[in-house]
């Protein structure tokens, strides 16, 4: 992989922002091959001799939700990478969703993502809404951040993809009394600015549907989580598998909602190099509805000069210790915040060079808002980026830590309280930005240095 490293020129063009790092030695080299992606993709491909009992199933493959026996539901369940049981489980999630939408017929109901929404719950989202208008229910898929990643935005614009965003003013001013309920896709409420309008509003949770890991008690009449699962989307496709909604290849919006599927198990997968059996299939699944000229145009999705930028100052910036490379950006828009973690993922195919770590603070002008925004990549095996990441930067007053956690995967987020806020005065931006950079390089060389026998691994 050093190797490899070292001899392939910088190919950008298919990091996603926020898959986790590459956590097994057998994966690196494909990983670390120019056309990665178009394995990827190869890999769904009817050929693979992991999917042809799938395809086996012929034009028809969406299965009768309930009603069949035992036999029918074995061979189902190997066709999902699930056990017989777990595809039982999966059938009575389905049924009971089903019951779920028919109780709320005529409805509106709100959808709501994460603040930087990723494909995995976009994608998510609008198979949600889909599935929900076969029973009269109108959804509005909205966020309250922006979408930051190249790759993102393209896959709204090109697919048309129904999200919006609603921040500032506009979140404030939302008027919740139009929806019956809300639904949370690819998360529990805890990545959200909706979450205490909602509360305040009144507004009863429906629906949870998410991959990560438990974030304490949730109300809601329907919870669908699943933390053994790599992506939302792969749960989607096996309620579509399961009759949930019958995918129609003459359809253009089931055709983009497959192609944003895949994209969706791809981008939570690390380009399907860390699928499981149940997302191969998924995949394998949504092979036969999506497009893949579409698919490869929101992967082609090109960097905007300002997250160029980002990354050339992360690679002049950067400082180099023990195998770490560490860069800090200084100041950048809140729209070009995914910059931090693209270049990150650049540092760290560096020779030598196992885990990058690059942040910089990232401002909002019209909210008057600042944080320092941080992220690591790594790729050695025994470092865990969530322990180094709460080791480095330890806890908040009320005990929370700054990053870390699957949904963060390797990402840190540090408010930055009364020295927040824009000054006019170039002087005090730059001293500003020097005290945090001091900051953070001190709390990560103490981890970094092994002389101090500080490296945590795992
Ligand atoms: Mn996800």
């Amino acid at each position: 992989m050093q190797q490899l490293n070292s001899l392939k020129p910088y190919d950008g063009s298919l990091l996603m922002s926020e898959s986790a790092t590459v956590d097994s030695e057998r994966e690196l080299p494909k990983a670390e091959s120019p056309k990665s992606a178009d394995h990827a993709a190869g890999t769904v491909s009817p050929r693979s001799p992991a999917l042809n009992s799938s395809a086996a199933g012929g034009a028809n493959p969406a299965p009768p939700a309930t009603g069949s026996g035992d036999s029918g539901r074995e061979t189902r369940a190997a066709q999902n990478g699930l056990t017989p049981q777990g595809w039982r489980v999966t059938e009575q999630r389905t049924e009971a969703l089903r019951r779920l939408l028919e109780q709320h017929q005529g409805e509106r109901h709100l959808i709501l993502l994460q603040d930087f929404p990723d494909p995995d719950a976009l994608s998510g989202a609008w198979a949600y809404r889909l599935i929900s208008e076969q029973f009269g229910i109108t959804c509005d898929i909205v966020y309250a951040g922006t979408l930051s990643h190249q790759e993102n935005i393209a896959l709204v614009r090109l697919t048309g993809l129904p999200a919006q965003r609603c921040s500032g003013q506009a979140l404030k001013e939302k008027d919740l009394s139009q929806y019956q309920g809300c639904v949370l896709i690819d998360n529990q409420g805890t990545t959200t600015q909706f979450m205490p309008l909602v509360q305040q509003a009144g507004l009863p949770i429906l629906a949870v549907i998410d991959h990560h890991t438990s974030q304490g008690e949730l109300k809601a009449e329907f919870v669908d989580l699943r933390p053994q699962t790599r992506a939302t989307a792969t749960i989607f496709t096996q309620y579509l598998q399961a009759g949930l909604l019958k995918l129609d290849s003459s359809n253009t919006d089931h055709i983009k909602c497959a192609t944003a599927l895949m994209h969706g198990i791809r981008s939570d997968t690390n380009r399907l190099m860390q699928a499981q059996e149940e997302d191969f299939l998924a995949a394998g699944y949504l092979s036969r509805y999506y497009d893949s000229q579409l698919l490869n145009s929101v992967l082609q999705a090109s960097r905007s000069k300002r997250v160029m930028d980002v990354i050339e100052r992360s690679l002049r910036n950067r400082v180099l210790q023990n195998n770490f490379s560490i860069a800090g950006v200084g100041y950048l828009r809140y729209d070009d915040r995914d910059a931090i973690p693209q270049a990150a993922d650049f540092l760290v195919t560096e020779e030598n060079v196992h885990t990058a770590v690059v942040y910089g603070i990232v401002h909002d002008e019209d909210e008057d808002l600042e944080v320092v925004i941080g992220s690591l990549r790594t790729n050695k095996i025994t470092l865990d980026p969530d322990e180094f990441i709460k080791e480095a930067f330890g806890q908040d007053t009320h005990g929370r830590f700054f990053g870390g956690g699957r949904s963060m995967a390797g990402g840190f987020e540090i408010p930055m309280g009364f020295l927040s806020g824009f000054n006019e005065n170039a002087e005090y931006t730059r001293m500003k930005w020097e005290v945090y950079d001091a900051q953070i390089k001190q709390k990560l060389y103490r981890l970094v240095n092994p002389e101090n026998g500080m490296i945590r691994t795992v």
